[in-house]
């Protein structure tokens, strides 16, 4: 009877075992709000990972920043402290050029532009992440960027000396030609800077303006269209060379389906945030044929620089794109 009893306590327990070992959680943070489109989808994702595997591989979001700032992600996932993150692409400019594809002005304005420099730049940008101990799992990207102020503007020289908000190299850029002054800031931090004056304006889009209420502080909304920057999930590579094949097949199909469903929130959110931003009193209109035109030719001196900063890649990847227009 004891010894039943002490077989029977030894199975159990490593049964247990057995369950807890191959069990395993996945923390991945994100920098923008819970609320934001991107969080939203990545919190689907990580749903239907932990139902696809049965709970082997239950995934946690971390939305806002909570868990790593915006800034710290890449680097916690290509470390192993987190097993997964999403993270603005072109976040990463200042490491490799080929991270600013997707902020090039005017190149790729529209949704379907989005989606064949994608296709055009992905292969290029699977291999740079995994010589970066990172696996690239699925891209999603904002809606066309426009710029923001607190006054009407008509003309580049309207925005001499305003204090503008960037995120990446190519925003700060972008700043610097048009005579603002850049400082980079975080979505998660941005209502507070235009509370405080710290920042005046940026260029980013209706979805952003709408989930930080920048109403509150700002005044006008001009569409530019001038490019769409993309975020991007992505895994250590040891963790996710770690999963077995059927559990990285479930992940794979998520993925797939995030990829999906993340452009079409991304589509549908433009016009409803645009829509919020007027309701909300703010004056939002396309920007005038001078403006535009004023900025189309900084947007060629950006393409140039960046053509010249991402050598034979880069020119691969632009002249893939254009072939398939
Ligand atoms: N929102 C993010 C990046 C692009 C966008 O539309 C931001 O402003 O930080």
């Amino acid at each position: 009877m004891k010894t039943t009893f002490a077989v029977l306590t030894a199975t159990s327990v490593l049964a247990l075992a057995t369950a807890t070992a191959s069990a395993e959680t996945w923390d991945m943070p994100m920098a923008y709000s819970a609320s934001n489109f991107h969080s939203a989808n990545g919190a689907e994702f990580a749903r239907c990972v932990t139902l696809g595997t049965g709970g082997e591989l239950e995934m946690v979001t971390h939305p806002g920043g909570s868990l790593f700032k915006g800034n710290e992600i890449k680097r916690a996932v290509q470390t192993g402290q987190v097993q997964i993150g999403e993270r603005l692409l072109s976040a990463h400019q200042n490491e490799d050029a080929l991270f600013g594809v997707d902020s090039i002005p005017f190149l790729a304005t529209s949704f379907e532009d989005s989606i064949d420099l994608w296709d055009a730049a992905k292969p290029e940008f699977s291999q740079l992440l995994d010589s970066q101990n990172l696996h690239l799992l699925y891209s999603v990207p904002w809606p066309p960027q426009g710029l923001y102020f607190k006054r009407e503007v008509d003309a580049v020289a309207d925005m001499e000396g305003i204090k503008f908000r960037s995120y990446n190299t190519a925003t700060a850029r972008l700043a610097e030609l048009t005579g603002m002054l850049p400082v980079q800031i975080e979505a998660a931090e941005i209502s507070q800077a235009f509370a405080t004056g710290v920042a005046e304006s940026m260029i980013s889009s209706g979805s952003t303006g709408y989930d930080r209420k920048v109403w509150e502080s700002l005044t006008h909304f001009y569409e530019v269209d001038a490019w769409l920057p993309r975020n991007y999930v992505f895994a250590n590579k040891q963790a996710w060379e770690g999963l077995d094949e059927a559990t990285q097949n479930v992940v794979n199909g998520c993925a797939s389906l995030a990829e999906y469903s993340g452009y079409w929130r991304s589509v549908q959110y433009t016009e409803f945030t645009l829509g919020e931003l007027a309701a909300n009193g703010m004056v939002v209109q396309p920007a005038g044929n001078g403006l535009k035109a004023e900025l189309e030719e900084i947007g060629e001196t950006m393409t140039a620089e960046w053509l010249e900063s991402a050598g034979e890649t880069g020119a691969r990847i632009v002249d893939a794109f254009k072939a398939s227009r």
